[in-house]
């Protein structure tokens, strides 16, 4: 038994955003349907393809566990498949451009008229306002939700970090709202309207540069490496480089042969609590009680000079050498893993986080897995489905179509050819 099991959902989503919440019901036992333009399906299948003819990297990592139906939306033997679809499920999941639902008919008026205990769940680039029309894709969101400006050094450009914070950020941000109503659908018997902007979904993730932001009125961010070196603060939060958010000076520092491998680097936080011990460890036991070094505000000048005298020692070590040797001190600090190390982790791959996954089309490949683990509901990753893989079998047996249905659907041009 899987926490989701029973609940229907009608995937209306594409490219990333959408598909990865509904991967992760998919993956709390939810049955996903989802619905793919016939002959076309899901723009990324075809997209940064690394083997030719089979579905992409990009769309069989968001799309595991699901079902795949070919249906024209906009044909009128398909709409009438797809009110069925609506009756027939619990969550309705879009992440289309501003309108697009609309414009097939599918108002949210109409679902509800269809199906009162309907969740409906979108994604889109801004929530209502000025840019409510806008099509937005991930790095739009890190601009406009606060990441970029706040990402970077404070001598450079605004930054796009890697980590895809506007899709799969919002996409988890999605599928908690779903999860959420449904637990209060338990109560009133109601479907409701679920939306995440990506916007805020990327500023939800920025909350500590807004708290940075207030606290700018009070005077200069102290813990940042930039009052140190005396730079002054304008009037926005500033790009902090590697600082640490949380207040404790950190840096990404170099480690035993960093001159050839651009990821020979460690997190290192010289955190107040353990300063005696980073002391200790670095060589420079006369820092725990010297002058200029004993406490946090005294050391603020001298960061880069600290930073340097720990450097010159984790440079004496490989960055897992660091971890073994700082661990036990408790001293916060973090090996920088390449995605070759990650993909090679065995611990990742016990638990499940990575997984390999056979697929007809293009072999075995690496994924993701599920990052939150249940007890109670263990995962279990199955490939994505293959365009409309599972077309006939979502018609007869989840809406109850028969043979003569079939033909007649099939003969209207709403469905993909029979697979
Ligand atoms: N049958 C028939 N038509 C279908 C269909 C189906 N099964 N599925 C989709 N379509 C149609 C839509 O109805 C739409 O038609 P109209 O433009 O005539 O209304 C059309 O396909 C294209 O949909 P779209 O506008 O959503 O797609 P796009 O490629 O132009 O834009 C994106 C993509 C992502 C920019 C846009 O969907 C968007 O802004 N989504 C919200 C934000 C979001 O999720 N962004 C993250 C994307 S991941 O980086």
């Amino acid at each position: 038994m899987k926490a989701l099991e029973g609940i229907k959902i009608l995937d209306f989503t594409h490219v990333q955003s959408g598909p990865t919440c509904t991967q992760l019901l998919a993956w709390f036992g939810a049955d996903v349907i989802k619905v793919e333009r016939p002959g076309v399906g899901d723009a990324t299948r075809k997209q940064l393809v690394d083997v030719p003819g089979a579905d992409s990297l990009y769309f069989t990592m968001l799309n595991h566990n699901k079902r795949s139906i070919e249906l024209n939306s906009k044909n009128e033997t398909g709409k009438e498949v797809l009110e069925r679809l609506i009756k027939t499920c619990d969550v309705l999941v879009e992440n289309f451009a501003p309108g697009a639902l609309d414009r097939m008919g599918f108002t949210w008026e109409r679902i509800q008229e269809l199906n009162p205990r309907m969740i409906m769940a979108s994604i889109k680039g801004f929530g209502p306002g000025k840019y409510e029309d806008c099509k937005v894709y991930e790095n739009v969101a890190q601009c406009a939700g606060g990441s970029a400006s706040t990402t970077g050094f404070v001598d450079g450009i605004p930054v796009v970090t890697g980590a895809q914070i506007g899709d799969s950020g919002t996409g988890l941000h999605l599928a908690l709202g779903i999860t959420t109503a449904l637990l209060q659908r338990e109560k009133t018997g109601r479907g409701q309207k679920v939306m995440a902007a990506m916007q805020d979904g990327v500023l939800n993730l920025c909350r500590v540069k807004l708290r940075d932001q207030q606290r700018l009125d009070a005077g200069p961010l102290t813990e940042y490496s930039q009052f140190g070196e005396g730079i002054p603060f304008g009037e926005a939060t500033p790009r902090a480089g590697n600082d640490s958010g949380g207040g404790q000076p950190g840096r990404i520092l170099k480690c035993k042969g960093w001159e050839t491998d651009p990821n020979a680097y460690t997190y290192f936080i010289t955190q107040a609590a353990i300063w005696e011990k980073i002391c200790d460890v670095i060589g420079e036991p006369d820092w725990k009680t010297k002058e200029g070094y004993a406490t946090p505000p005294e050391r603020l000048d001298k960061l880069n000079e600290i930073f340097e005298r720990v450097e010159k020692w984790t440079m004496t070590k490989t960055k897992f050498e660091v971890m073994d040797v700082c661990n036990p001190f408790d001293i916060p600090v973090g090996p920088i893993l390449s995605m070759k190390e990650i993909a090679e982790d065995q611990g990742l791959r016990d638990t499940g986080t990575i997984v390999e996954v056979d697929h007809p089309e293009r072999g075995a490949y690496l994924s993701v897995g599920c990052p939150i683990k249940l007890s109670d509901s263990p995962v279990e990753v199955v490939r994505s489905p293959l365009l409309g893989e599972h077309t006939d079998e979502i018609l007869t047996s989840v809406l109850g179509y028969d043979d003569s249905d079939l033909e007649r659907i099939k003969a209207s041009g709403a469905v993909g050819e029979a697979k």
